[in-house]
C-alpha cells in the first residue's frame, strides 16, 4: 500500500506538473534487485522489482549523458540489465544479456553500469535481460534534448510515461521452467498493464486504475514503452487522436492516427491534445494477434485521462474503437507509415553504398520430442525457433568476454550470410518435416564500417507470425518491407531512401519481409533476437561481432573493473 501511495505521489509530481529541464537531473545511482509482494486480480505474489517499484523508477538524462547505475542484487535470482536502445559505442560492457556480453551477478556482488548515450533522444527503456526476468524488471529511460536546445515538435504542457506490462497470476518463473519443459506454448497471461495496473474491466481492479490528469486545451507528451512480453498491442483514446513524433529515440515526421500499435521493444513519443469537452475517457490497450489459430490473451486493459476543472463525468466510458485482433493489414500499414524527421536540423545518413548484403530467415519450428519425454508443442513436438535456421544456444560464458580474452570453443564464426537450403518461406503448403532445425552459439563477423543490409524474412514454418526483430548496439534505417517473399531484383527498387523511419526494433509481418540498414561503426558484441520472450527463449536469436577499426577512436574500450565475469 505504502508502495503504491509513494508511487501516484512519483507520478503525481514528476509524471505530470514538471518541466523537462528541473527534472532532467533526476538520478538513481542505486538499482536494488528485491523480491517485493504485489497484488493484482484479488491474488498477491512475490515478483522480481528494482527499489520496489513496479513498474521500476523512470531515468532522466540528456542526450549524450554518460551515467553511472549500481545494479545491487538483493533477490534469489540472476539478473542482468540491458539500456534498450542506448548503442553504448565502443562500450558493450554495459550493454547487459546475459552470457552475451556479462555473466549473470553472482552472490554478494554488484555491477556499475556506465551508460554512453550519445545521438538517442527521446524515449528508450530498461529492461532485465535473463530468462523472463524482465516481466517486472523493467522501466523508461528518457533523453532530453541537451541543455539550450529544444525538441523537435512544440514543448508540451507536460509529459507522462505510459508503461505498457504482461501479468500471469503465477510466478513468472514458474511459467518460463514449465514451457522450457514441457516443449509447449507458455500458459498464456492473465492481464495487460498500463504503468503497473490492470484497470478496471478486470476482477478486484477497480481502484488499480492508472489515472492521467490533462488540463483542457492543452497538449501532452506521452513516452510509450512496451514492456510486453508476447504481444504486440494496440493503444488507443476515446475520442482522442494521438500523433507519433519520435520512435525508437529518433524523431518522426508527425503521423496522426487514432490507434497506435507498438510491439515488444519499442517505443513511442506521442502527442496528445486535450481538445474534448472535459470527463473522464478510457486509455485502452488490447493485443494485436497475426498468428492463425494460436490462444492469446484478449483482454483489455484500461487507464483514465481525467480533465481537470469542475464538471460531473459521465456515468459510463466508453471503450475506443479497435482493429480487429488480427488486422494485419491495419499493423503492417501503421508500421510502414512511419518516416524519419530528416530535417535540416535532424538530418538523417541513410546507408547507400550496400558492402555487406544478409538474408536471415526467422522461423518457429520443431524439433522431435526425445523418446523419454512427452513434448507439448505442435504434433506432440518441442517448439523452437531460428535465424537461418540455427537456433540459438546461450554459451556458459559470455561471448564478450571469450571474444576479449581469446578463449576458444564458447562460440563459432559460421552463422550465414544467407540460408543455407532456400525454400519457398511463405508457401501456404509448408510441412512440419520442414521445420527440423540446427542449434548452436554462431556468431556472425562483420568489420568495422561496413554498410550492412539485413533482409528478415518471416517464414510460414509452424505458425508465421509477426516477429518484432531487435539489434543491440545500433539503430537501422527501414527502407523497405511487404508481404511474400522478398525479390531482390524488384523489392529495392521501392524502397525508401529519403526519409525512412530509425528504429532498434522492427516487427516484421507475418508472411513476410522488412529490410534494414547500419553502418557497422560500434565495434563489439551485440545481439539480435526477436522481443517476443517465448521466441527467444525457443532460440530465435544470433550474435553480431562487430571488429575494432583502424584509428584509436574505432576500437572497443576495455572493460571495467568490476566486470561480472562467468568462471572459466
Ligand atoms: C511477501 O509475502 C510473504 C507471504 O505473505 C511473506 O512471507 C514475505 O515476507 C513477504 N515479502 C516481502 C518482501 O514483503
Ligand atoms: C546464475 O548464474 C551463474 C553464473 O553464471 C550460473 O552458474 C548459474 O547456473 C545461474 N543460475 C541459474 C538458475 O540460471
Ligand atoms: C559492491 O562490490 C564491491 C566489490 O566487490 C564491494 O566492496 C562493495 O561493498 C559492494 N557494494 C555493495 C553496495 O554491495
Ligand atoms: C477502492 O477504494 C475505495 C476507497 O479507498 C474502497 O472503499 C474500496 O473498497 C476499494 N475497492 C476495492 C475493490 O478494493
Ligand atoms: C465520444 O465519442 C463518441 C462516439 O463517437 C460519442 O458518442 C461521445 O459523445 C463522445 N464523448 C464525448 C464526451 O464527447
Ligand atoms: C477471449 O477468449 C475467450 C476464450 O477463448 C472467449 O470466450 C472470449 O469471448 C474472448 N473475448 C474476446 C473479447 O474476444
Ligand atoms: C480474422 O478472424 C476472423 C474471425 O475471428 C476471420 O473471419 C478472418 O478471416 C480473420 N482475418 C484474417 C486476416 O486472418
Ligand atoms: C495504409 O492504408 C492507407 C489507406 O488504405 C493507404 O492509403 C496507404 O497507402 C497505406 N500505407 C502503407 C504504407 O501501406
Ligand atoms: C531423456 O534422455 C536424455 C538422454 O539420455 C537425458 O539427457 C534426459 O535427461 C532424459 N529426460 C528425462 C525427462 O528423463
Ligand atoms: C510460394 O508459395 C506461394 C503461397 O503458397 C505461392 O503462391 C507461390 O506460387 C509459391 N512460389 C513459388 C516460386 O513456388
Ligand atoms: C577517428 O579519427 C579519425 C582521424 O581523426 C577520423 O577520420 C574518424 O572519423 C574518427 N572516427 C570516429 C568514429 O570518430
Ligand atoms: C544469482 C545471484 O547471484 N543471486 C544473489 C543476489 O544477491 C543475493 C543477496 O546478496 C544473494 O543471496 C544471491 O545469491
Ligand atoms: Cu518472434
Amino acid at each position: 500500500m505504502n508502495m503504491k501511495v509513494f508511487f501516484i505521489l512519483f507520478i503525481f509530481l514528476f509524471g505530470l506538473s514538471g518541466v523537462a529541464h528541473a527534472r532532467r537531473k533526476t538520478r538513481y545511482p542505486k538499482f536494488l534487485i528485491q523480491d517485493s509482494n504485489f497484488t493484482r486480480l484479488c491474488s498477491t505474489k512475490s515478483i522480481l522489482t528494482v527499489n520496489g517499484e513496479f513498474p521500476g523508477p523512470t531515468i532522466h538524462a540528456a542526450r549524450g549523458d554518460t551515467l553511472f547505475i549500481q545494479i545491487i542484487n538483493e533477490s534469489k535470482e540472476n539478473i542482468t540489465i540491458h539500456w534498450h536502445g542506448a548503442k553504448q559505442y565502443r562500450y558493450p560492457w554495459s550493454d547487459g544479456p546475459e552470457y552475451i556480453t556479462q555473466c549473470p551477478l553472482g552472490p554478494g556482488t554488484n555491477f556499475t553500469q556506465k551508460i554512453v548515450l550519445t545521438d538517442e533522444v527521446g524515449t528508450l527503456w530498461w529492461h532485465a535481460h535473463s530468462e523472463w526476468s524482465r516481466a517486472t524488471v523493467h522501466g523508461a529511460l528518457l533523453v532530453y534534448p541537451e541543455e539550450g536546445t529544444t525538441y523537435a515538435f512544440p514543448k508540451p504542457r507536460g509529459e507522462q510515461e505510459i508503461v505498457l506490462g504482461e501479468w500471469w497470476k503465477s510466478d513468472i518463473a514458474a511459467v518460463y521452467d514449465e514451457f522450457i519443459e514441457t516443449g509447449g506454448d507458455p500458459s498464456i497471461s492473465d492481464a495487460f498493464l498500463i504503468n503497473g495496473q490492470p484497470g478496471d474491466l478486470y476482477p478486484c481492479s477497480q481502484n488499480d486504475t492508472f489515472k492521467m490528469r490533462v488540463d483542457p486545451g492543452k497538449t501532452y507528451l506521452i513516452r510509450m514503452v512496451n514492456a510486453v512480453m508476447n504481444n504486440i498491442l494496440f493503444f488507443s483514446v476515446a475520442n482522442h487522436s494521438l500523433t507519433v513524433v519520435g520512435s525508437d529515440g529518433a524523431y518522426t515526421k508527425p503521423f496522426t492516427s487514432d490507434v497506435i500499435s507498438i510491439a515488444p521493444g519499442q517505443t513511442f513519443d506521442i502527442l496528445l491534445e486535450a481538445n474534448q469537452p472535459p470527463d473522464h475517457y478510457y486509455m485502452a490497450a488490447r493485443a494485436y494477434n497475426g498468428g492463425l489459430g494460436a490462444p492469446f490473451d484478449n483482454t483489455t486493459t484500461t487507464a483514465i485521462l481525467k480533465y481537470t476543472g469542475k464538471y460531473t463525468p459521465s456515468s459510463t466510458l466508453l471503450l475506443p474503437t479497435f482493429p480487429a485482433f488480427n488486422d494485419t493489414n491495419f499493423q503492417a500499414n501503421y508500421t510502414a507509415s512511419l518516416r524519419s524527421l530528416a530535417s535540416d536540423e535532424h538530418p538523417i545518413d541513410v546507408p547507400k553504398n550496400i558492402s555487406t548484403h544478409l538474408f536471415f530467415t526467422i522461423s518457429v519450428n520443431t524439433n522431435l520430442c526425445p523418446a523419454n519425454e512427452t513434448c507439448l508443442g505442435p504434433g506432440g513436438n518441442r517448439f523452437a525457433a531460428t535465424v537461418n535456421n540455427i537456433s540459438f544456444v546461450h554459451p556458459r560464458i559470455d561471448i564478450l568476454q571469450a571474444y576479449y580474452k581469446q578463449i576458444s570453443g564458447v562460440y563459432g564464426d559460421d552463422f550465414p550470410d544467407f540460408p543455407t537450403m532456400p525454400f519457398n518461406y511463405t508457401s501456404t503448403l509448408l510441412t512440419q518435416n520442414m521445420s527440423r532445425n540446427s542449434s548452436g552459439t554462431e556468431i556472425n563477423l562483420l568489420e568495422y564500417n561496413e554498410e550492412v543490409e539485413l533482409v528478415f524474412q518471416g517464414t510460414n514454418l509452424v505458425a508465421g507470425v509477426d516477429h518484432p526483430m531487435h539489434l543491440h548496439g545500433y539503430s537501422f534505417y527501414v527502407v523497405g518491407s511487404g508481404f511474400g517473399n522478398f525479390d531482390k531484383d524488384k523489392d529495392p527498387l521501392n524502397y525508401n531512401l529519403v526519409d525512412p523511419p530509425l528504429h532498434n526494433t522492427i516487427t516484421v509481418r507475418r508472411s513476410g519481409w522488412a529490410a534494414v540498414r547500419f553502418k557497422t561503426n560500434n565495434p563489439g558484441v551485440w545481439f539480435m533476437h526477436c522481443h517476443f520472450e517465448r521466441h527467444i527463449s525457443w532460440g530465435m536469436g544470433m550474435a553480431f561481432i562487430v571488429k575494432n577499426g583502424k584509428g584509436a577512436n574505432e576500437t572497443m574500450l576495455g572493460p571495467p573493473e568490476n566486470m561480472p565475469e562467468c568462471p572459466l
